[in-house]
Order: C-alpha cells, then sequence, then structure tokens
C-alpha cells in the first residue's frame, strides 16, 4: 500500500477486492449501461449487495459513458455505490475524456451525498479494455486535480485486483511531485 496525503486529504493505491472495503462510506462500480450485474466489478458488487441493488439501479438505467449515479449499498457495508460507466476502449470517444469524467463525476456524487471515504477500482480496464497505465494515469491525474474542490471527501482509495496494477498505481504516486 502507498499513501499519499494532499490537502488534508488520504489517497492511498492497495491490492483488493472492491467488494470488501468495509471501512469505505462508498465503492464505485464499473458499471454497464443498464446497471445490470453483469461480469468483473460489477458482478462482485451485486452478489455481495443482493438483489436489491439490481432493483435499486433499475429506475436510473440507462447511463451514458464519463456518467456516475449513486445508490444505497444494500447488503455491501458500504453506505453507497457510485456506479460509473467508464468507455469501451476503441468503441466510446474521446476515451481519455470520458474515463476522467467518471471519476470526476463519482467524487461529484460523494460530495453531493456528504460521503467521507470513496473506493474506486480501475474502471475500463477488464471487459472495456482500456491499457491498464493510460487509465491508470488518467486515474490519478484526474483525482488529483479534484481534491481542491472537495470538501465532505477526506479518503480517496484505488483498489487494484492484480500486483500488476498495485505496482502500476505506486510508480504513478511516486512520481506525483507533491
Ligand atoms: N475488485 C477490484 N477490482 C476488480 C474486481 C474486484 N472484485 N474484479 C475485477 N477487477 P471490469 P470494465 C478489476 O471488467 O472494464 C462488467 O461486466 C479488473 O481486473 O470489472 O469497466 C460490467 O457489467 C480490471 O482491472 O470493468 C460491464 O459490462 C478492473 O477491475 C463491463 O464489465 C475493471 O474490470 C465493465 O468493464
Amino acid at each position: 500500500m502507498t499513501t499519499l496525503r494532499l490537502n488534508g486529504i488520504t489517497l492511498e493505491c492497495v491490492q483488493g477486492d472492491i467488494a470488501d472495503q468495509a471501512d469505505m462510506e462508498a465503492i464505485v462500480n464499473a458499471a454497464n449501461a443498464q446497471l445490470l450485474p453483469g461480469g468483473g466489478v460489477a458482478g462482485a458488487i451485486h452478489r455481495a449487495a443482493g438483489p436489491g441493488l439490481e432493483k435499486e439501479c433499475r429506475p436510473l438505467a440507462p447511463i451514458q459513458p464519463g456518467e456516475a449515479v449513486i445508490t444505497g449499498g444494500q447488503n455491501l457495508p458500504n453506505k453507497h455505490v457510485i456506479h460509473c460507466l467508464g468507455p469501451v476502449y476503441g468503441k466510446d470517444a474521446p476515451a481519455d475524456l470520458l474515463l476522467a469524467n467518471c471519476y470526476r463525476h463519482a467524487l461529484g456524487a460523494a460530495e453531493k451525498h456528504g460521503v467521507r471515504s470513496v473506493a474506486f477500482p480501475a474502471v475500463s480496464t477488464g471487459i472495456f479494455g482500456y491499457p491498464a497505465e493510460k487509465a491508470a494515469q488518467i486515474a490519478v491525474k484526474t483525482v488529483l486535480e479534484e481534491l481542491t474542490g472537495l470538501s465532505s471527501v477526506k479518503h480517496i482509495r484505488f483498489v487494484l485486483f492484480s500486483n500488476r496494477d498495485l505496482d502500476l498505481y505506486e510508480r504513478i504516486f511516486e512520481q506525483t511531485n507533491i
């Protein structure tokens, strides 16, 4: 785990399962447009949350690439799930802007609901095919850009599934000259 502290906000990267972040008030889902369970992150979150999450999502769907919507956590230990639709790499364009919008809008939704802690997976880097390194650069850069505008969010965590992805984030954190 690597931790940065900036403007009174803790930023960290860890290896783990996004559905197993009991100390975070909100977790972010790498959703599909219909906000249905699916595989990867979405599958893990919906499995842990139970069928109530799909029910809560239904009236909010469909969402567009870059958009974020917020629900309760149902059976998860988290109070909220923030569902983001990342871009499908090579299809939704401009991919970098749409991916940045996911992080921006997710933090915006968290702020609006007075959320203090948010855990992000590496949105779009699984089934949606976004190259891991490019996506990690955008994720960290966007979150850093948003920090000054945050008032309720005090703790942001990137949860990476693989050791390789964790290495990537740790390297980017080290290169952050703050
Ligand atoms: N916890 C943390 N990270 C995970 C987990 C987990 N439990 N499972 C996978 N990852 P993906 P996407 C990593 O495919 O690319 C779904 O079916 C994974 O290794 O979940 O945005 C939806 O329904 C990868 O690095 O999200 C959509 O249709 C990253 O999380 C579509 O996939 C994102 O992988 C969304 O695709």
